[in-house]
């Protein structure tokens, strides 16, 4: 194998994920059935094993089918675990499913119902009972019917104070039951519902220090959900970053002002991929690197397998690209004269009464300031240079 085959090898160490629903997609959307047979989740896992992947997420039902039987649930969790420990995958993150059931219509832990949200945080405990017995120490949770098609339906600050609640209740159920989970709330603006509350990773940025265990609780920011409401998904994962809460991320692509597609990473937005490639390993960011995304409808299984490996390999072509940007020369001298002052300025740090009477009282040169080159332009396009493999 040449040097740089083995560079684009997925390893152990990477970290990579899909959820069971990613790879087991079978392609139904609301226009058209099932185009690929189904597979069990012991399948998924050989599967994603043959392609490289490290770990493998679940919803409950993914793995146990929401009408099982005590003894069913058993030996399904026996046969599963058995396949992970044989193909040496992991299980990092567990999650629920509260959008699925037609129960679930008018939302979980917002519902109007209070049976339906009873249900939910019962639904969520088992999924965790699920997670803690595969080994999982990452739960998300994504409030997909967390929303509305009308505002009628109920006042959003009381959404805001039902699921304040139910992650509260968790987080002492987390405790209780000695699980070690931290949780991470997944955002997204709309799809299912039209509007879905928690729109944004920002909104549950604001969200997370309202609540009881502030600390067991981040974010599972998703590549295509921020895109889809319009934003810079960096911008997104950084402050999350910054913030101490990047629990878990989902690698995906999505055309802007499209329906929510799920592509294979780095598929449509190269250079917001690229961006956001090299931030997480730039920032050294420990967490799974998982896909939540889904193969064309058009593929076969073969064609899955190319989809997780594209994925993967997408990640770790940036992940050389965003070396070779760290190490050029130019782009660090560029970046170098991007950050220059005069001699002389004050440097406001921290508030001091004789601090602020000098910054006060200094006199600055506008016309210099506007005189300093700001490169941008060759900056990135030495950036393109570098995507384009032409640097
Ligand atoms: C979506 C979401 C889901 C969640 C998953 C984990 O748009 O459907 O991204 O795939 O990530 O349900 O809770
Ligand atoms: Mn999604
Ligand atoms: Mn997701």
């Amino acid at each position: 194998m040449t040097r740089q085959g083995d560079l684009y090898e997925p390893k152990p160490e990477h970290k990579f994920s899909f959820g069971l629903w990613t790879v087991g997609n079978r392609g139904r959307d609301p226009f058209g059935d099932f185009v690929r047979s189904a597979i069990s989740p012991v399948e998924i896992v050989y599967m994603l094993a043959e392609v490289g992947a490290w770990g493998v997420n679940l919803h409950d039902n993914d793995l146990v089918p929401i009408d099982a039987t005590c003894a069913e649930r058993g030996g399904i969790i026996r046969n599963f675990k058995k396949a992970c420990k044989e193909s040496g995958l992991v299980v990092p993150m567990a999650t629920v499913s509260l959008f699925f059931h037609p129960v679930f219509r008018d939302g979980a832990f917002t519902a109007n119902d209070h049976e339906v949200r009873a249900y939910a945080l019962q639904k969520t405990m088992r999924a965790m009972d699920l997670g803690a017995e595969l080994g999982a120490k990452i739960f998300v949770l994504w409030g997909g019917r967390e929303g509305v098609e009308t505002d009628a339906c109920r006042r959003p600050d009381e959404a805001v104070k039902r699921l304040r609640q139910a992650v509260n209740y968790l987080c002492e159920y987390n405790i209780d039951k000695k699980y070690g989970y931290k949780f991470a709330l997944e955002a997204k603006p709309n799809e299912p519902r039209a509007d879905i509350y928690m729109a944004t990773i920002g909104h549950y940025l604001g969200f997370i220090p309202t609540l009881d265990h502030p600390d067991m609780v981040g974010v599972n920011p998703e590549f295509a959900h921020e895109q889809m409401a319009g934003l810079n998904f960096l911008h997104g994962v950084a402050q999350a970053w910054e913030a101490g809460k990047l629990f878990h991320i989902d690698l995906n692509d999505q055309m802007p002002g499209r329906y929510d597609q799920d592509l294979r990473f780095g598929s449509v937005s190269l250079k917001s991929a690229f961006w956001l490639v090299k931030f997480l390993e730039d920032v050294k960011y420990e967490g799974p690197r998982h896909f939540d995304a889904h193969a064309y409808r058009t593929e076969d299984y073969e064609g899955v397998k190319q989809f997780a490996r594209g994925c993967m390999r997408t990640y770790l072509v940036f992940r050389e690209k965003s070396r070779q940007w760290n190490a050029d020369k130019e782009i660090q001298a560029l970046l170098k004269e991007t950050s220059v002052s005069a001699n002389g300025t004050p440097k406001p740090g921290r508030y001091s009464r004789r601090q602020a009477a000098d910054l006060l009282a200094h006199h600055f040169d506008t016309d210099a300031i506007l005189k300093r080159k700001l490169p941008y332009e060759r900056l990135d396009q030495l950036t393109v240079d570098i995507l384009a493999g032409v640097r």
